[in-house]
């Protein structure tokens, strides 16, 4: 890659990723005001992966998001009004405040859903890949999911359905290494959960995802692979969350000095030391975003609650 490409690449990851930073810091200051009804999963400290996977696709392609979903959505560059106003439950929001943080969904940006089911956007990304194949779009999806979700049925069933038939889509496994309380290696034997692939006869990648450059090349070749028709690949991206399981969750269980591990390798430290970008770009792109996030809380704040009127709209089950 070409100095100038990676200065510019390094520039949008830095947007990216502190954008997503930004926001996630103040979804959890909404929560400990009491503003938000119910919970949330931060993304923190898990940035590089949304921001990385995100760049190697196209505004056709699709993403299968989770849970722990915000980053997803705004490395794709969901409004951050919409998606705020949403987390608070107001009627501006993506879902018109009915759905909160588990339930956006921003068809406009190709975002077929975050999923308040573990695995749940498996099957739904794997479709998505099908239709692609089915209409010849040359269509990607890019599949999210957590590592506890790499040990649902939901998994299994859709990817060796994937490789058999070839489809579009990558599997990006976030290894943030717990599974709400529980460490994944206390339920899984084999701690590189890309290995996995073997069994399905596809590629798989075990990968630091905590460098953004990292999971951007990797994850673009498999978007390559996965267009040229050579099917679906795992990427297993390490990383640590920074928070509880979600914003109540105190994390006591976690070893003492684990977070303080990965912080002095945290997404955003790691690009800031690979030296692409001068104290005053860093400062320049910080006070932009500083802005932009203020001003969707501003918005999320100020924005009536849905109409009680809307209940029963937008409701598609008999
Ligand atoms: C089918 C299903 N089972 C259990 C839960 C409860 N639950 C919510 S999040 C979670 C852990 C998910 O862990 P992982 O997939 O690793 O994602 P992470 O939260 O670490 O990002 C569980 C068990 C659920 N929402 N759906």
């Amino acid at each position: 890659m070409k100095a100038e490409e990676k200065k510019q690449l390094a520039k949008e990851f830095y947007t990216s990723m502190y954008r997503i930073r930004r926001f996630e810091e103040e979804v959890f200051e909404f929560y400990k005001r009491g503003l938000m009804p119910g919970l949330a999963h931060l993304y923190l400290g898990e940035e590089a992966i949304a921001a990385g996977a995100c760049q190697a696709v196209g505004p056709e392609d699709y993403i299968g998001s989770t849970h722990r979903g915000h980053g997803h959505l705004v490395a794709r560059g969901a409004d951050m009004k919409r998606m705020m106003a949403e987390i608070l439950g107001k009627g501006t929001g993506y879902s018109k405040g009915k759905g909160g943080s588990m339930h956006i969904i921003a068809m406009d940006k190709g975002i077929l859903g975050a999923n308040g089911i573990v695995g749940g956007e498996i099957p739904i990304a794997t479709g998505a890949a099908y239709a692609a194949k089915y209409r010849k779009t040359d269509q990607v999806v890019l599949c999210f999911l957590g590592d506890s979700a790499s040990n649902q049925g939901t998994f299994h069933e859709s990817v060796n359905m994937a490789a058999a038939w070839d489809l579009p889509i990558v599997y990006i496994i976030e290894n943030n290494s717990f599974g709400i309380s529980v460490d994944i290696h206390r339920v899984t034997k084999e701690h590189d959960l890309a290995k996995r692939a073997v069994g399905y006869g596809i590629e798989g990648v075990t990968i630091d995802g905590n460098d953004v450059f990292t999971v951007y090349e990797t994850v673009g070749a498999a978007v390559e692979r996965a267009r040229r028709g050579e099917g679906p690949t795992i990427v297993e991206c390490k990383t640590y969350r920074w928070q509880g399981h979600h914003v109540g969750d105190p994390a006591t269980y976690r070893p003492a000095g684990e977070l303080e591990k990965w912080k002095a390798r945290e997404p955003i430290l790691v690009l800031e030391e690979q030296g692409l970008l001068t104290e005053d770009e860093i400062a320049a792109i910080r006070e932009g975003i500083e802005a932009e996030v203020l001003e969707a809380c501003k918005f999320a704040e100020d924005s009536p609650y849905a109409d009680a009127g809307e209940a029963y709209t937008d409701v598609f089950s008999d």
